[in-house]
């Protein structure tokens, strides 16, 4: 991982479909979906049909001189209960995309756990239940042995933040639970899962590096009163320090800790040796998803934060959410400043827009283009203030299944007419593809 890599993500039941196919099993997404929690009543299937036209889509990453693809691995395609033997389908799937990404030039990047947790699991308690941490790092095993000789670069988790309190404690995400006690527990065991895997890949002496992804934001006070800096704070312990403090330090941040404990009672997921196998499991680099910062004021009505969003002065984008680059430097600039130099890879960043399919041969995004312009040189910027930046992947190739959001929310840079299946690109892939083929030996200018 020297060079630096210009490269796109996307996730496994964001775009494969074939929910039924090959042995799959159940995942909390089909479930929460089948229950009526996706607008407009949307599924996991047909999503992109990737699962069939994997190798058109790896076609189009090449024609754009995409030198990364960061997918995901199904867990319930590969253990469709979540635990026992694989099998060998899924993990066949994975090995000829991984071998046809390496056939043309694209360096694999693979995420063991983008949200698809098998529905048997969360049955049994999903990860607010300790035992998920092992059944997690026995996932991995089955991974790694298949795959270890062709990919080099692991994530363990794809934003344990989402996994954990959007999935457990609001319930905005699958599994659905309003628990913030299930929801703190839950982002204890992901981190434990963490740990577990990534000290056994460096125990076996696995080749390739390991680290995890976190969705980290800037959160800003709304004013300069001692409660919205406060609040600030907390929204920053609760997003941020909470996941970096135990995997760079090995512990959970006290003023969070207190906080939790007033809130919520006493926090008892962590048993004794957990926080050393987290800090241990340690990483090779650091994946870094940023959309956009916070802005917060102090409110007594949340029961848990005691915060509320602010709205900010910028542009929006389809999501709501505010276009502010800028944040970006700031951001990693602080991971260095707090955490020191860790490898770092931006692993998701782009944004949700309107885009329409008129006709023409490239559907226009103005607007994404100018967000991947002025994020990318924020990047940039960072780097030349020396933070250890050596990948940038764009969010997302495809349009695709947009969690709760069901197939409203267009993230890609290639269109996809859903009802035939047609990729088109869009003005941002094309304005990527030229990006890239300016920077030459891997250099960012
Ligand atoms: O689509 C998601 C992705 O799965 C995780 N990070 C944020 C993206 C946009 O919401």
């Amino acid at each position: 991982m020297t060079e630096f890599v210009w490269g796109a993500a996307a996730s496994a039941f964001q775009i494969e479909g074939a929910t039924q196919e090959d042995g799959r099993g159940e995942s909390i997404w089909d479930r929460f979906a089948a229950t009526g929690h996706v607008a407009n009543g949307d599924t996991g299937d047909p999503a992109c049909d990737h699962y069939h036209r994997w190798r058109e889509d790896l076609d189009l990453m090449r024609s754009l001189g995409l030198q990364g693809y960061r997918f995901s691995l199904a867990w319930p395609r590969i253990q469709p209960d979540g635990r026992g033997l694989a099998n060998a389908k899924g993990l066949d799937f994975y090995r000829r995309l991984v071998e046809g990404m390496l056939e043309r030039g694209i360096r694999p990047l693979a995420t063991l756990y983008h949200w698809d947790l098998p529905q048997a699991l969360e049955d049994g308690g999903g990860w607010a239940a300790r035992e998920t941490a092992y059944r997690f790092a026995e996932y991995a095993e089955l991974c790694f042995d298949v795959l270890g000789d062709v990919v080099e670069d692991w994530i363990t988790h794809n934003e344990p933040w989402v996994t954990s309190f959007l999935g457990y404690g609001t319930g905005v995400k699958a599994p659905g639970i309003r628990d913030w006690s299930a929801a703190l527990a839950a982002s204890h065991h992901a981190l434990l899962s963490h740990g577990l895997v990534a000290s056994a890949f460096r125990d076996a002496g696995r080749a390739g590096r390991i680290g995890i992804t976190l969705d980290l934001t800037v959160a800003n006070a709304a004013t300069g009163s001692e409660h919205d800096l406060a609040a600030a704070r907390r929204l920053d312990g609760h997003h941020n320090r909470w996941f970096l403090d135990p995997l760079v330090t090995g512990e959970y941040p006290e003023d969070m800790l207190a906080h939790y404990e007033s809130r919520l009672g006493s926090f008892d997921a962590v048993h004794d040796g957990d926080l050393e196998t987290i800090r241990r499991g340690g990483l090779d680099f650091l994946g870094v998803n940023f959309y956009r910062p916070n802005l917060v004021r102090a409110a007594s009505e949340d029961g848990v934060l005691g915060l509320e969003e602010v709205a900010q002065a910028a542009e929006v984008t389809a999501m709501g959410w505010p276009v502010v680059p800028a944040a970006l430097t700031e951001l990693l600039l602080r991971v260095r400043r707090d955490y020191g130099d860790l490898p770092i890879l931006i692993t998701e960043n782009g944004a949700a827009y309107d885009d329409v399919l008129d006709g023409g041969s490239v559907v226009e995004d103005e607007p994404r283009v100018a967000y991947l312009h002025d994020h990318i040189a924020a990047v940039v910027r960072a780097r030349e203030q020396g933070v250890d930046v050596r990948g940038y992947y764009v969010w997302s190739l495809l349009d695709n299944f947009e969690w709760e959001w069901g197939y409203e929310k267009r993230f890609g840079i290639v269109f996809v007419d859903f009802p035939t299946q047609r990729r088109v690109f869009k003005r941002s892939a094309l304005w990527y593809r030229d990006w890239i083929a300016r920077q030459t030996n891997g250099s960012v200018s």
